[in-house]
């Protein structure tokens, strides 16, 4: 019944939030954009954005437990590689380590009000059954770095089954290469019980993620050797965290 209690709490709640106060926050930013320019405009949209990352776990109860939060510079920019076990990985990212534009799976292109905020943040929707799109987004990517911004990439390509790290793909770690952006790898653990596949209903639970020390992707003689640092790095990181759990 709690569970029950709690999905129907957090989709009124996540939904209300997003489309309602989400509204207000963009026509907001259009007249702070006029009266005080883009970037006071941006950086009130990503603060929101980062407030609603942190209470989407408040609202499902999930106690969110983050370490390496120093490994993080302000006003540095990273390719964020994160392990990826549901849908609750991209609030995660955005409320504890910041918003950046995103590869987000096409069907969120449909969600209103989440459509507006990985647009707003630069983000691009990749159909994955469609393979004519992956060298497309290959160069979107490749324009969000060379611009110097930060971007979120799932490297593993789909959401693991079971919990288990898989193989991190090389395509865009040559990418950090060729525009010397620092690598993030970051270790989430605990997403995986809150959206449980076969069921309709939340089942919220602790929540951990560690932040690793940035990857310098100079020191590296290639894009493979690169993303199987990152991967073991975030391998490591998740069996740290389900001792953690355990312990
Ligand atoms: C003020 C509401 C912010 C909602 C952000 C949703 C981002 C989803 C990717």
């Amino acid at each position: 019944m709690k569970k029950v209690l709690v999905t129907i709490w957090f989709l009124i709640a996540a939904s209300l939030y997003i489309v309602g106060y989400g509204s207000l926050v963009l026509l907001l930013s259009l007249f702070l954009r006029i009266f005080k320019g883009r970037e006071k405009a941006k950086s009130f949209v990503f603060k929101q954005i980062k407030i609603f990352g942190k209470n989407a776990f408040k609202w499902m109860f999930c106690p969110v437990k983050v370490f390496g939060q120093e490994n993080l510079k302000e006003n540095e920019n990273y390719l964020v590689v994160p392990n990826h076990q549901s849908m609750m990985d991209i609030p995660l990212v955005l409320g504890y380590i910041g918003p950046m534009p995103m590869i987000a799976k096409k069907e969120l292109s449909k969600v209103p009000g989440v459509n507006w905020f990985v647009k707003y943040m630069g983000g691009l929707f990749l159909d994955r059954k469609n393979p004519a799109q992956g060298a497309f987004v290959i160069r979107q990517m490749d324009r969000i770095l060379a611009r110097g911004n930060s971007l979120l990439v799932f490297p593993e390509g789909t959401r693991s089954k079971d919990g288990t790290v898989g193989k991190f793909k090389p395509a865009v770690f040559k990418l950090a290469i060729r525009h010397k952006v620092k690598v993030l790898p970051v270790s989430i653990w605990g997403t995986i019980f809150l959206v449980p596949k076969k069921s309709l209903f939340l089942n919220p639970g602790p929540v951990s993620m560690i932040i690793h020390p940035p990857l310098d992707p100079t020191q590296f003689s290639n894009e493979e050797e690169l993303a199987l640092k990152a991967e073991e790095i975030v391998r490591a990181g998740v069996e740290k965290l389900k001792m953690l759990e355990v312990g």
